[in-house]
């Protein structure tokens, strides 16, 4: 049996008679739609396309577009042609994706013409490519191939999806995790139905009925999950957003597009019920379920969504290593401020030091195990064998287990500290932080005090036209999570340093303070 999972989210929709059905809505520029027949059609030819280039099975298809209907198109038409893609951050530098574009020697970029002026830098000195496909007019390569996408299709013939087995590799994402250095992640075939199977299907439950909007774009493997494979599990239908997710954006995409599924990241999330609360106006009721993932949802902030929305955000952690969510809440069964529990199909872990399994309330290293796990880094041996374990795999997230079996998350391995000898988790002292009225968001970092001890350090951002009290502020902190809990200094800040799906970085926050 073929094992291409293009076999089983596109071909297989020919045979069960989707043709005609709409798999990809754009909401925003052309507003252009593609049906299942259209995106196996195109996505064969898009394969036959690279072949007619020269492109041979393993070669990579770097991928640096918007999230419009030539997205599925690159991604499935390389995984029909036995090429490898790799979906890049959008929001990245010309620097970043020269680095990227040399460390994984694609062969082909596709690139949407909007981005073309930070890209165009990143490719002028590179060897590894032959082509460069615009996703609009072709522009001046300076002796490389560059060609529209549109001239790229036009005659190629199509392809036969190849045959491939499900452990074969079969795209790459690129993770800076919280550290920023580019890691090229590498995924097997069958790891998309895997997260199909699972997360969408027994935790979202999606049918073909849904209509999804992820704001959280499809680069990032949680937007890809959201956006592409489970809704293509069931043969459901995607709204698609090139443009910027601010709250406008967001409320005009939910009030015309009428998404039953709507996935967030929690800053997004965040500025919504702030915009909703300022505005004062009713949302409009569409959304049966919504999901957020990046980093742990703010309680605070899924309650107040959930009053204005009576729709429920099913909170969840993932990683980009495990391709999609792993750990939590269900429909039904949330508790805000907690991840839930794991997806159905996955095994969680918490370790001490030792990779000794912690007493139930102690903080451990969350290690998870599950069908979805990466194949390894590429060129990077060492951190492969560290965080790809056996089955298991280490997430570098902390997190406790609470009496009823809920995991808490409690902060990265790397951004925990001790405060008179206590752990101290810079994401319970940000909780407590936004709960205070006027704050929008906060991040917690370690910095030593005069006398070279370890406290916290508060930046936070302020709610538009508030302000605030900050030795109120540091009460409440007090008096909500511990005295020795509380930030010693606070700094107001325009916004945080976070990566493009929502990330906070705090390594660029810990510094100390100016004098
Ligand atoms: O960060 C997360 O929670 C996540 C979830 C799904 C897929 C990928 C990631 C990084």
């Amino acid at each position: 049996m073929n094992e291409n999972a293009a076999v089983y989210f596109v071909d297989r929709h020919l045979d069960e008679g989707r043709a005609a059905k709409t798999a990809f809505r754009e909401a925003d520029g052309a507003q252009r739609s593609l049906t299942y027949g259209a995106l196996a059609e195109q996505a064969a030819r898009f394969g036959g396309a690279l072949e007619r280039h020269g492109v041979r099975r393993e070669e990579r298809v770097a991928m640096i577009v918007r999230d419009q209907i030539e997205f599925p198109v690159v991604f499935w038409g390389a995984l029909k042609a036995g090429a490898i893609p790799v979906p890049l951050n959008t929001l990245l530098s010309a620097s970043v994706y020269e680095t990227i574009l040399n460390d994984s020697r694609a062969s082909i970029l596709v690139v949407s013409e909007q981005l073309w002026d930070t890209v165009k830098p990143a490719i002028d000195g590179n060897r590894f490519l032959r082509a460069v496909v615009v996703i609009g007019e072709a522009r001046d390569c300076d002796g490389k191939e560059c060609v529209s996408f549109d001239a790229f299709m036009d005659g190629a013939h199509p392809v036969e999806t190849v045959d491939a087995h499900g452990d074969e590799l079969a795209f790459w994402l690129y993770s800076s995790g919280s550290t920023g250095v580019p890691k090229g992640v590498r995924h097997v075939h069958s790891s998309l139905k895997a997260t199909s199977d699972t997360f969408g299907a027994q935790v979202l439950g999606i049918c073909e009925d849904d209509t999804v909007f992820s704001a959280a774009k499809l680069f990032f493997a949680y937007g890809l999950g959201n956006g592409m494979s489970f809704p293509m599990s069931v043969g459901a239908t995607t709204i698609l957003f090139g443009g910027r997710p601010t709250p406008d954006a967001v409320f005009d995409i939910l009030a015309r597009e009428k998404p039953t599924i709507f996935c967030g990241v929690p800053t997004l999330y965040a500025a919504l019920v702030a915009a909703q609360e300022k505005a004062g106006t009713a949302p409009v009721h569409c959304v049966r379920l919504c999901t957020s993932a990046g980093e742990a949802l703010p309680r605070d902030i899924g309650e107040r969504w959930e009053k204005l929305w009576a729709a429920e955000i099913v909170d969840g952690v993932g990683s980009t290593e495990m391709l999609h969510i792993f750990l939590s809440n269900r429909p039904g069964d949330i508790a805000y401020g907690t991840s839930g529990i794991a997806v159905p199909g996955y095994e969680v872990r918490l370790v001490d030091e030792h990779d000794e399994d912690v007493a139930e309330g102690d903080v451990g290293e969350l290690l998870v195990r599950g069908p979805s796990s990466a194949e390894g880094y590429w060129n990077r041996r060492s951190k492969s064998m560290s965080t790809f374990q056996g089955h298991w795999t280490r997430t570098g997230d902390k997190y406790e287990r609470t009496k009823d079996g809920r995991f808490v998350y409690c902060g990265r391995t790397d951004d925990m500290f001790k405060v008179s000898g206590i752990w101290v988790s810079p994401f319970e002292v940000e909780q407590a932080l936004v709960e205070y009225p006027g704050i929008l968001e906060a991040a917690v970092v370690a910095r030593a005090d005069d006398k070279d001890l370890i406290k916290p350090a508060a930046f936070i951002v302020l709610k538009e036209g508030a302000e605030i009290d900050t030795d109120a502020l540091k009460e409440h902190v007090k008096a909500k999570i511990g005295m020795w809990k509380y930030p010693r200094w606070v700094s107001v800040v325009d916004e945080l340093p976070k990566t493009a799906t929502g990330k906070i970085q705090r390594f660029k926050l810990r510094t100390p303070e100016p004098a």
